[in-house]
């Protein structure tokens, strides 16, 4: 049986440690049943940096395989181009990339580096599976190195419209090297479209229709393949003591009010600010909440030794400030705003005991967190999902309130619409999402694409 060779830029537990995020754990399974590498960056800096040591660990059956890198690529590849450069652009904000050549070659080095510690570890019959933004060109490179097996891409981010992408200097060269893997998955029909768009606009490829498209001589699969999480695990998760424990932790605290949930990492695609405001509109223009309705963010910090995160934690900070002083009193509390992660179990039990589950980012791949908060929810008494039409996840969750996160009247209106929604079309909007949940799931997510992926070649 032919073993799978995962990239991504971490390499995630094997064993559940109960922090994994929602990449690891769909990884982890498919790993798991074909036995396989996961090979990535170790998160570590040294001189040596790609020419150190392959650190590895077998864990089970799969091989742990993991490079340091130098702090010049830490500067050029990871903070530059992965974070400064390509994570603005591919979320459609051109406004905030910067364009440095040195970030350029810097993130051509290390996918040629990656490659070339990659490329003797993989055997005759692997099947290889890149991951994200980090390495849009290492399947180009292992080519250049005659590996000639079936390789795969997936972006977990947004792939942007032409029209935006063509902004970034060298974007036909990027998507050029993007032809190299054999199939390219996408979290919505959107993004394979735009890639597809991009490919026939931008280097005058061909349309072979069934998502295929050929150019410069290549022909590549490029589909959506929206990613799931295990929605049985998760639901039940949401029932394990920990879960429990902060289920009553939270409903002592609010002490039949309502809350509302927010759960992102500190990012500016994630709406936040925007967030905010729409929750003191609901309390402008929906008094009757005032009193009865908090809103609880969880943002752990992420990426803080870029200016653009710590200026919005500052943000973040003085808007929730602005909002409690505005509107508090002696026994409530309008926004609770904590700065820290907290395990997957202990997670699932805050969002059962919210009432409205509110996900706006203003761009999104899918968004796991929309999916994690129904996972969780009782069938007997579920929750409302508040849902930005530009998150991924809004094409499959289509029984959610979907609503324009830029507009705080839009979104205000939507959380009242939750706050107020009767039992029985709480229940009907959240079986249907939940089924759907179940069967999309994360193995379904990988199996289907490794399935095609077979079927290309
Ligand atoms: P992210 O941008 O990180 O992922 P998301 O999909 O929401 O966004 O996943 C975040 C994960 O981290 C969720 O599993 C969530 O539970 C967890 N998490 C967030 N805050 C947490 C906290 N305070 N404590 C504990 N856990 C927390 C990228 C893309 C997304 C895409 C995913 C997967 O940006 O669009 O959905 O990859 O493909």
């Amino acid at each position: 049986m032919s073993r799978l060779v995962v990239v991504s830029n971490r390499v995630g537990p094997i064993k559940d440690s109960g922090r994994a995020g929602g990449l690891a754990v769909a990884l982890v399974d498919t790993l798991k049943a074909m036995g396989g590498v996961w090979f990535g960056w170790s998160g570590e800096v040294s001189d040596e940096g790609t020419f150190g040591p392959l650190q590895q660990e077998k864990q089970r059956n799969v091989l742990l395989q993991q490079i340091d890198i130098t702090p010049a690529d830490y500067e050029e590849f990871y903070i530059g181009y992965a974070n400064r450069t390509l994570w603005p652009v591919l979320h459609y904000r051109l406004d905030l990339a910067d364009f440095d050549r040195r970030f350029e070659d810097g993130y051509r080095r290390v996918n040629e580096r990656f490659a070339a510690r990659l490329g003797p570890e993989i055997r005759e019959d692997d099947i290889v599976w890149v991951h994200d933004y980090h390495f849009f060109g290492l399947g180009a490179q292992l080519r250049a190195m005659d590996v000639h097996n079936p390789i795969a891409f997936f972006l977990h981010v947004p792939f942007p419209a032409p029209e935006i992408l063509a902004a970034l200097p060298n974007a036909d060269a990027l998507v050029r090297r993007m032809l190299a893997y054999d199939l390219v998955g996408f979290q919505t029909e959107r993004d394979a479209s735009n890639f597809r768009r991009f490919i026939i606009e931008e280097l005058q490829g061909e349309d072979l229709g069934g998502g295929r498209v050929k150019a410069v001589g290549r022909v590549v699969h490029a589909r959506a393949y929206p990613i799931g999480i295990d929605a049985e695990a998760y639901s039940q998760a949401a029932y394990s003591p920990d879960a429990r424990r902060h289920i009553a932790r939270v409903e002592k605290l609010l002490d039949g009010r309502h809350q509302i949930i927010g759960v992102d990492r500190i990012d500016y695609s994630k709406g936040l600010p925007e967030r905010f405001r729409a929750f003191e509109r609901l309390l402008e223009d929906y008094p009757e909440n005032r009193g009865l309705v908090s809103l609880m963010q969880v943002a752990p910090p992420s990426r803080s030794e870029l200016d653009a995160y710590a200026d919005i934690r500052r943000e973040l900070e003085g808007l929730a400030g602005h909002i409690n002083g505005r509107f508090a009193d002696l026994d409530w509390t309008p926004i609770r705003f904590l700065t820290r992660s907290f395990p997957r179990r202990s997670l699932a039990g805050i969002y059962r005991a919210s009432k409205v589950g509110l996900v706006t980012p203003l761009r999104d791949g899918m968004n796991l967190v929309a999916k994690e908060y129904i996972a969780a929810q009782r069938a007997e008494d579920p929750g409302v999902l508040v849902l930005s039409r530009f998150a991924g996840a809004a094409e499959r969750m289509t029984e959610a309130l979907i609503v324009n996160p830029h507009s705080s009247e839009e979104v205000a209106a939507a959380l009242q619409t939750a706050l107020t929604m009767p039992l029985e079309e709480r229940r009907e909007r959240w079986q249907a999402m939940f089924d759907r949940l179940c069967v999309e799931d994360a193995k379904a997510w990988a199996n289907t694409l490794l399935k095609d992926l077979r079927a290309a070649v």
